[in-house]
């Protein structure tokens, strides 16, 4: 089994990502399971690229995608990803798109197929902050959950993938982000092996 489990590049006023930071402390195996790390572009469009060509190439079981998010201090299961990009802040390629669709022909949105409730039980139970979240927003992450489910669905790959935003960095203790993440990925390979 192997999944492959992606962080963002710094982006805006951010000088780091936490969801970059992290990826440092993820074991390469647990489990028994292969962990492939990568760190993404906050660019749209071409992070999906980057990570549907390594699906394509790895043939994963899971991909978890993690970004940083400001606005909540603490860990973001995300439901659903929707066919929209609408952003007042340019991506690190200066695009900052206006009610544009990421897939033409696609579905509005995309529930994740992560096992999202046992995750975020298995999270709470640890006494960290989360919540299971109904928006990514309208930025890049949006973007990847999308473009990341729509390719899986359009080509009925046997893969499961959804999103975590994690808290900017200071708003919690680096051990239990990285103790949130550790239990996501472990939950998801408990749901893959069931
Ligand atoms: N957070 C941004 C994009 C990259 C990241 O880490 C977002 O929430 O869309």
């Amino acid at each position: 089994m192997k999944i492959l489990i992606t962080g963002f590049e710094p982006f805006g006023e951010n000088e780091k990502n936490i969801s970059q930071e992290v990826l440092q402390y993820i074991d390469d195996s647990l489990n028994g399971v292969a962990i492939v790390k990568r760190v993404l572009p906050v660019v749209f469009n071409e992070c999906i690229e980057i990570v549907t060509s390594l699906i394509d190439k790895g043939k994963p079981d899971a991909v978890i995608c993690l970004g940083q998010r400001a606005s909540y201090d603490g860990i973001a299961i995300e439901r659903i990803a929707i066919n929209l990009m609408d952003s007042k802040n340019a991506d690190n390629n200066g695009f900052a798109p206006k009610d544009e669709v990421i897939a033409k022909n696609g579905e509005i949105a995309y529930f994740s197929t992560l096992p999202i409730k046992q995750i975020f039980d298995k999270i709470n139970s640890l006494g960290i902050v989360s919540k299971i979240s109904n928006t990514a927003g309208l930025y890049v992450c949006n973007n990847l959950m999308y473009g990341v489910l729509h390719h899986i669905s359009a080509n009925k790959l046997p893969i499961v993938s959804g999103f975590i935003h994690l808290p900017s960095f200071g708003k919690m203790e680096l051990n239990s982000v990285i103790e949130a993440v550790n239990s996501a990925i472990i939950e998801i390979i408990i749901h893959i092996r069931k």
